[in-house]
């Protein structure tokens, strides 16, 4: 085994700062980006980068054997709502994707698996409010059924092999580096762009639709966090529970009126992702991170307004 790590699906939303910040912390070498695509920077100037499709077995095992990695982050997934316009893809990548780097882990001896999963997770029977770590799991999004059925076997592989995975089940994350790629909550990243560049949106979500969200960088610092806390502290082996704070778009033009006061939201109607959107969780109980690895998140919505306005303003 080497010191290298490497990052499965580096191009996307998470993978663009996951890969800054573990080169920051473990050294600018030792991470290796992963993607199918060509990232937009120049690949001979910007650390390693490798060519991968987390499908194709022979290429993902070239990868392991040439870095035979300490530590693999899989971030290669189709999202909920682009899951819904190609279920079978969807569940081709997001299951089979994640069996091929559990089994390639266990046989290049890789000490630690990080695999994110969702509050998609959840589903129209599972509680709305302050959703528990244990309870009702009846997702119906093609994308909810990969991530709850990715979590079984992640819990098997440790039960089992004693393959240290770890995973987290991300809210709507907001960043302003990348855009998102096809997830129901992406409204939340758009209405920034638009407030800036029109200073109005059309939401494809209800006025009220309450939804689990977080900022990047808690998302970042809470995922090395999970991944470098002692094996021992980590009771759950599917994934956790991680909250950073729930709003709704109205609640979410306020704030930004706050800076753009003549910003208008309007609705758009029969958007196929309001039906997800009901299907999930409103507020999460992330009691279990919280006590395990001490998470705590650091951004509101005041402060996630600020950094986005901030962050997209100089663009
Ligand atoms: C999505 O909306 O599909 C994702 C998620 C909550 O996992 N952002």
């Amino acid at each position: 085994m080497t010191e290298h790590i490497l990052v499965l699906g580096s191009n996307g939303q998470i993978g663009t700062e996951l890969v800054t910040a573990l080169r920051k912390a473990y050294g600018f070498n030792k991470v290796v980006a992963c993607d199918i695509r060509r990232p937009d920077y120049d690949i001979k100037n910007a650390g390693p980068f490798e060519f991968v499709n987390v499908l194709d077995k022979e290429n993902l095992k070239a990868v392991y054997e040439k870095y035979k990695p300490k530590q693999v982050y899989l971030l290669a997934a189709l999202l909920s709502a682009t899951g819904e316009q190609n279920p079978k893809l969807a569940w081709d990548l997001n299951m089979n994707g994640l069996l091929n780097v559990l089994d390639f882990s266990i046989e290049y001896r890789t000490q630690k698996v990080y695999w994110p999963s969702s509050i998609a997770v959840f589903g129209p029977s599972s509680p709305k409010n302050q959703t528990p770590q244990f309870c009702t799991m009846d997702p119906n999004t093609v994308y909810g059924i990969s991530k709850l059925a990715g979590e079984r076997w992640c819990e098997y592989y440790f039960q089992k092999f004693g393959l240290d995975v770890r995973s987290i089940r991300y809210p709507g994350i907001i960043s302003w580096k990348a855009m998102p790629g096809g997830g129901t909550t992406d409204y939340a990243i758009h209405i920034f762009h638009d407030a800036l560049k029109k200073k109005t949106y059309q939401s494809f979500l209800s006025a009220e639709t309450d939804l689990p969200m977080m900022y990047m960088d808690d998302a970042i610092r809470g995922t090395i966090e999970l991944m470098d806390a002692p094996a021992e502290n980590i009771q759950i082996r599917s994934s956790y529970n991680f909250d950073g704070l729930s709003f709704n778009p109205e609640e979410l033009a306020a704030e930004i009126r706050k800076h753009i006061p003549d910003f208008t939201l309007t609705y758009g109607d029969n958007d196929p992702r309001q039906a997800i959107a009901n299907s999930w969780p409103k507020s999460i109980d992330d009691s279990y991170a919280e006590k395990d690895w001490n998470w705590s998140p650091k951004f509101d919505l005041q402060k996630i307004t600020s950094e986005m306005l901030r962050n997209l303003g100089k663009g």
